[in-house]
């Protein structure tokens, strides 16, 4: 099943790394912990100095402009030994494996995947970025309970939901498309979240292709919202309130994950 996936646009991907650096201030501020230490901590592993390369792939909507030199930042970010091949597609596949490359990292419209061809280990953006995301709202400092709203059961969503159910934690979730969310209920356990109850939530994990998905009403008084969504869930007048911290950035802290799920 292909789900709709929301395809990033170069604008997105401007300023990436300033974006970066001001979502883990907040991370480290909400949580603790930085984004590396972060991942360090879920996956078990380190960079150590990886050759990546990043193979163009003009399937379907084709490139994306600043898609692939984003990733080549973030590559180098994480200090690894990162480079675009020369040309896209399978010819640019077959220069990665030549130059004995130690990741690939390429996406065409539906899948986003990072392969280590030493190890054998591949991940996909959808599942880490689920993991991830759903991890950092899990670690909320000010949390007063183990209960976490997910908003957004799609393969994002459903993928953050289990590693929160199987770290414990007490999940309620909503998802307007009632397949997904007997799915969740009957694989995960997950609580269906009831809109109109008057539980809030002082953890919350969103991931789905609309704006403004959060209101007033869910969230406790101090509250951390971890979303890799774009347009913004936090609706603007509640994202101005200082008690309500945000994490939310296109696209490198999946591709973090990735990169330290095939380390
Ligand atoms: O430039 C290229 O190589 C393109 N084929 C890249 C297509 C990426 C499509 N995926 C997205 O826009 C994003 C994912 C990175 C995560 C969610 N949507
Ligand atoms: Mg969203």
């Amino acid at each position: 099943m292909v789900s709709f996936m929301a395809l990033l646009t170069p604008e997105d991907l401007e300023d990436l790394l300033n974006k970066l650096r001001q979502s883990n201030e907040t991370i480290k501020a909400s949580t603790g912990k930085s984004i590396t230490e972060i991942c360090e901590e879920v996956y078990g592993t380190r960079p150590a100095s990886q050759k990546v390369a990043i193979v163009p792939i003009t399937a379907g909507n084709g490139i994306i402009g600043n898609f692939s030199s984003s990733l080549l930042a973030i590559t180098e970010y994480f200090g690894l030994e990162g480079y675009i091949t020369d040309h896209p597609d399978i010819t640019g596949y077959h220069q990665a494996v030549s130059d004995g490359a130690d990741i690939l990292l390429m996406a065409d419209d539906h899948m986003f995947i990072a392969h280590n061809l030493k190890n054998g280990k591949i991940a996909a953006n959808h599942v880490c970025t689920g993991v991830i995301y759903s991890e950092i709202a899990s670690r909320f400092i000010h949390a007063g309970s183990k209960d976490v709203l997910v908003i957004g059961l799609g393969r994002v969503g459903y993928a953050g939901a289990e590693h929160l159910v199987k770290k414990g934690f007490n999940v309620y979730a909503y998802d307007p498309n009632t397949e997904f969310m007997e799915k969740a209920i009957g694989e995960l356990g997950v609580n269906a979240y009831d809109m109109n109850g008057p539980k809030q939530f002082s953890m919350v994990f969103e991931a789905t292709p609309n704006a403004n998905t959060i209101s007033e009403g869910m969230i406790a008084e101090r509250c951390l919202v971890s979303t890799p969504g774009i347009p913004c869930a936090l609706p603007p007048e509640l994202a101005e309130n200082g008690d309500i911290d945000l994490v939310m950035e296109p696209l490198v802290i999946g591709a973090a994950a990735m990169l330290y799920s095939v380390f």
